[in-house]
């Protein structure tokens, strides 16, 4: 199988998806665990390790202290670093947009010697949220399982449903997009390729603008990271506010890993690590008011002018 970065010609690359699906379908039949235990997250980790110790912390917000770059958070004990207490720590401006007095969240804890603790990978972590995802991401499995060979959706057929949180840390289920048309595309915000990414998110951007001066209401913009173990909510949030995007109507989602292959493999995108950089294709779709596939385009050679004539249509 081989991975092409920037390919004119979409249907090839259709095809190079298929036959990954046909790979992976193989691979299901004969009870591999290829897919399940998602071989690419593991090798990344130990290449991007940090060299601080990071410990796994929740807890719930007591209060949030903007001027500071802080919360103060009541934290459950924290094995092999400290007991349970409310104490400050400093967070990154996506995450503490987010953040709210309240809310259960769990996190990396990165110690300081000068100061308050850092809290990286943070995540929202509230029960009936964890447990909404948590079904999706099942749900979504067992339905890229049971579809086998046919995991990947054509033209015509169905959206897959899914559960993910979005760039506010809210999580978002297909339903909420039931009854409007949405524009979707997959992207990671550490994209280091200029005519990847980052002109893939431009260009949503463009259509959206289009979009609204063409009038074309009921439309929402969709873009699911290939990247969930590095794209949080609170790096959703910091990437939309940097490219000053309207997110009224545009939607960054992220969550589970699993769900997140899942959506992959249903969507035919592929990627894979080398390193720290994902090697992947793109895709850009246009899913009708009820749910259906109504256009893909593959690679980076679309138009918002033709995507926002399909909306009109
Ligand atoms: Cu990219």
């Amino acid at each position: 199988m081989t991975l092409r970065f920037h390919s004119s010609a979409g249907r090839r690359m259709a095809i190079g998806a298929r036959t990954l699906l046909a790979v992976v379908g193989l691979s299901f039949a004969l009870g591999a665990a290829l897919v399940v235990s998602g071989c690419s997250g593991s090798k990344k980790e130990e290449a991007a390790a940090p060299k601080v110790k990071r410990y796994p912390v929740h807890g719930v917000i007591v209060s949030v202290n903007t001027a500071q770059h802080s919360i103060m958070m009541e934290n459950a004990t924290i094995p092999g670093y400290m007991p349970a207490m409310t104490m400050e720590y400093l967070m990154a401006p996506g995450d503490l947009a987010n953040a709210k007095a309240g809310q259960h969240i769990r996190a990396m804890l990165v110690p300081s010697d000068t100061g308050a603790p850092r809290l990286e990978d943070v995540w929202p972590d509230d029960r009936v949220d964890k447990d909404i995802l948590k079904q999706g991401e099942s749900r979504l499995r067992e339905n890229t399982f049971d579809r086998g060979k046919e995991a990947y959706r054509e033209v015509g057929e169905k959206m897959p449903t899914f559960a993910l949180c979005n760039q506010d840390g809210k999580v978002v289920t297909a339903d909420y997009f039931r009854g409007k048309m949405v524009m979707l595309d997959f992207i990671y915000t550490r994209c280091p390729v200029a005519n990847m990414c980052p002109l893939e998110t431009a260009k949503m951007v463009q259509a959206q603008k289009l979009a609204k001066k063409k009038g074309v209401k009921n439309v929402e913009f969709v873009s699911i990271t290939l990247d969930p173990e590095n794209d949080t909510p609170g790096v959703l949030k910091e990437y939309a506010k940097d490219r000053n995007i309207d997110t009224s109507n545009f939607s960054f989602l992220t969550g589970p890993q699993q769900a997140v292959r899942d959506l992959l493999t249903q969507f035919g995108v592929i990627e894979q690590f080398r390193g720290d950089i994902i090697r992947h294709t793109l895709a850009t779709l246009l899913i009708s008011k009820d749910g259906t596939i109504a256009f893909r385009a593959d690679g980076s050679e679309w138009s918002p002018e033709d995507f926002v004539e399909r909306m009109k249509s």
